[in-house]
Parts: structure tokens; sequence; C-alpha cells
């Protein structure tokens, strides 16, 4: 696999980064951390990192610009992305060869090279995989990237996935100068606005049958907070980690969508959900998924489903 990568790259002169739309930890980190990682290994071709700042921690730098026309005849390197349609930047299309890096269970392949491993717990960890095989060393700023999507997709190496692979990856970026616990606090730390929105999302939630707690949150109060549609909705972990407690899910209403529908985040400690959530425009990973566009009575449906779902 790596063999195939560096040959398919080694023939270009511009590498294109993609990432999903509304980009996590795992998105940004992999992109940046193999920009730079590129650039010390290539110093004579063009690297650019792509996508929209609006959505993207300011944690990370921002994106690259390159012209339709430098982009045909180009590689593109797409990362932590399941599907095409959720690609930040349909210009990937113009380039030469597609190369899809990524861990969510496999919907599309859509690359003309696709290293994909679904049991990987965050991009980065099967990209750091991949480059620690090559060189010795990486820079302390690649490694600090590639640890941030570890870290954040892992939520602090706490889930099922997290593997002995995982902390070999984990051991191997740390030991080259990634200060650990600063990054745990760049990435976790949360702003006062977030801790009186995740404060009022736990008192006014509902509960059932003590297994499955969600709160369906409206425009008006999220913004009441400061908070961005975007911000609120990524607060479901305010319900996480709670015994007995088998799934947790945030319902937020999108005021982008006709209609002004809601998203849903959906987490689940131990049962398969992301099945369910296909079902519901959505999809994600087995025990953490997305879903949208749904109505009051499609949510109804999803809690009786997800109910069943515990019940099993
Ligand atoms: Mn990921």
């Amino acid at each position: 696999m790596a063999k195939d990568f560096f040959e398919i790259i080694e023939q270009y002169d511009t590498l294109a980064l993609f990432r999903h739309v509304f980009p996590d930890g795992d998105a940004l980190g992999s992109q940046f951390g193999l920009k730079l990682w590129l650039e010390e290994a290539y110093p004579d071709k063009r690297i650019v990192a792509l996508g929209d700042n609006e959505n993207a921690d300011s944690a990370f730098p921002i994106s690259d610009t390159i012209s339709d026309e430098a982009l045909k005849g180009a590689c593109a390197i797409i990362l932590d992305t399941a599907n095409v349609d959720r690609i930040d930047d349909q210009r990937y299309k113009l380039c030469d060869t597609v190369i899809k890096i990524d861990h969510h269970p496999v919907v599309e392949s859509y690359g003309d090279l696709n290293l994909v491993e679904e049991q990987a717990c965050s991009t980065c960890e099967v990209l750091t995989k991949l480059l620690m095989g090559v060189k010795d060393t990486c820079s302390k700023a690649a490694a600090s990237y590639l640890y941030c999507g570890l870290l954040t997709d892992s939520q602090k190496f706490s889930i099922p996935s997290v593997s002995a692979q995982t902390m070999a990856c984990a051991a191997w970026l740390s030991a080259q100068g990634v200060d650990i616990s600063a990054l745990n606090h760049q990435m976790f730390a949360t702003d006062l606005k977030s801790f009186r929105f995740e404060a009022y999302l736990k008192n006014t939630c509902t509960i059932i049958d003590d297994q499955l707690i969600y709160k369906i949150i409206e425009q008006e109060e999220y913004e009441r907070f400061g908070l961005s549609f975007i911000e609120a909705k990524d607060k479901v972990n305010a319900f996480a980690g709670i015994s007995g407690i088998e799934v947790w899910a945030l319902f937020t209403r999108n005021p982008n969508e006709e209609g002004h529908l809601y998203n849903g985040s959906l987490r689940s400690y131990r049962k398969t959900i992301n099945d369910i959530a296909n079902e519901y425009h959505g999809g994600g990973h087995k025990l953490a998924s997305g879903v949208k566009k749904l109505t009051r009575l499609d949510i109804d449906e999803l809690l009786s489903r997800l109910m069943k779902r515990i019940a099993e």
C-alpha cells in the first residue's frame, strides 16, 4: 500500500489535499500533518491544503488557494472522507489521479488508490502508520497535527477502536516532540459560552428509561448562548460518560436547511447505530453517527428505533 502511494505521488509536481465538509480534528490534522510531511520530503513539489475556512477550527492554518488550471494534472489526496458528496471542494474532479485515505466504513471506493483501514480509530492513525514506515522521524509540527487527529477521533484514547496500533502511532508522534498536555488543552478546553450552553443542555434534556438521553435544540436557544448552528450541534458529548446510558443524541435546528429541519448527532456506548442513521439521511461510525433533514416526527420515530436497539 505504502509503495503504491509513493509511486503515484512521486509522478506529480502538484499535490492537492482535500478534507470533508465541516472538518473535525481528524480531517484537519491529517490534512495539515500530511502537508507538512510532504513539504519536508518533497521541497520541490507544490502542496496545497484546500477547503472552506468558515467552519474550520482556528487552531489549524487557513487553507491554500489554487486555480482550476493548476489542479488539472495534479494528484488529489482526500482525507477522512467516506463519500464524494462530503469532499470539501468538488474541484477534486479536475485532478488527474485521486487517492483516498480514510478509516470510515467503506461506502464508496472513489479513489484510483484507496488506503482505507476501517479498524483504525482515525485517519491520522492510518497516515502515521504509513509515514513512520518511511522515515524514522518527522518534524514536531507535522507530528503535532497528526496527534490532534488521533486524540480527537479517539476521544482521548477512550473508545473501542483504540488499539495497540493507535498507541504505537501515538508513541511515535510523541517521540517527535509533541507537547501532549498543550494539545489536550488546545483541543478540549471549553470556552465559557460553551460551558454555559452545556449546563443548559444537561438541565433541559430528556432521559428515556434511564438508558437514552436526548435534547432537541431550537435556533433561538443556541443563539441565546452566542453559539452558531455548527458550534451547537457539536455539543452532543455533554451527555457522554454517564453510567447506564446506552445512547445519547442531540438534534439541532438547521437554519440553512429549507424548511428548517433538524440535524442530529448520535452516540452510543456499545450498540451499533450507524445502520439506523443510514436510514435518516446520515451515517458514520458504528458508535458515532450523524443524521440530517429530520422533522419532529422523524425524531420521534428515530428515538423509538434507538430504544428498540438498546433492548436487543
Ligand atoms: Mn476521522
